[in-house]
């Protein structure tokens, strides 16, 4: 088994039912459960290329981390993310678009590889307070603090009392 952590994104529509139907959905896939899950996080649309706020910004989004165990094989692990993405109605009309739901594998135990399909660590979790902030609310030892003093300007608020597991 392994342990593996996913980003969770929504800034359509009811992104806060996305998010829960979404962990519920990977603690139902085959080998996998739900281990743990950082609280919900609203965020200012973050223009990923490049790392400033949107300029025509969409709704603001709603992110989390889980951490997952898992005997799947990460390309395996991939495919279910993203058939639960599809699932929730996700579209891709360009790079960036507003989202039913986002499913991004940052890290599957220490594996590191770079396929067409497959980048691992996710080659951009380290920009983005969306990602950091909850991953380091379900494991502190994995982000440091100098990695979240560099993302310190995004604006991020945790939501209390917003569990989604
Ligand atoms: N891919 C490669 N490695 C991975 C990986 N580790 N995890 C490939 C997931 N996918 C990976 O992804 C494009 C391709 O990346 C996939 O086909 C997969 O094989 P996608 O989900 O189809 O497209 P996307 O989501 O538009 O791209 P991406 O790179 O996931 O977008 P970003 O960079 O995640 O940006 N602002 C806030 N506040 N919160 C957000 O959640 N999200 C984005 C999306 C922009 N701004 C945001 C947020
Ligand atoms: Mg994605």
């Amino acid at each position: 088994m392994v342990c593996a952590y996913v980003a969770l994104g929504a800034n359509l529509g009811d992104a806060a039912t996305a998010l829960r139907q979404a962990v519920q959905a990977m603690g139902r896939l085959p080998f996998t459960q739900v281990r743990q899950s950082s609280s919900l996080y609203k965020t200012a649309p973050l223009d990923t290329d490049s790392g400033v706020e949107a300029s025509a910004p969409g709704n603001d989004y709603l992110n989390a981390v889980v951490e997952l165990e898992t005997g799947l094989i990460a390309p395996a692990l991939l495919d279910h993310l993203q058939q639960i993405e599809q699932q929730a109605g996700r579209e891709r009309p360009y790079r960036n678009a507003p989202r039913t739901l986002d499913l991004d594998l940052l890290l599957y135990g220490s594996a590191r590889m770079d396929s067409e399909h497959l980048t691992l660590p996710h080659p951009r979790m380290t920009q983005r307070a969306f990602v950091l902030v909850p991953l380091a609310e379900v494991a502190p030892t994995l982000v440091s603090a100098g990695q979240l003093a560099a993302v310190a300007h995004q604006p991020i608020e945790r939501l209390t009392g917003a569990s989604i597991m």
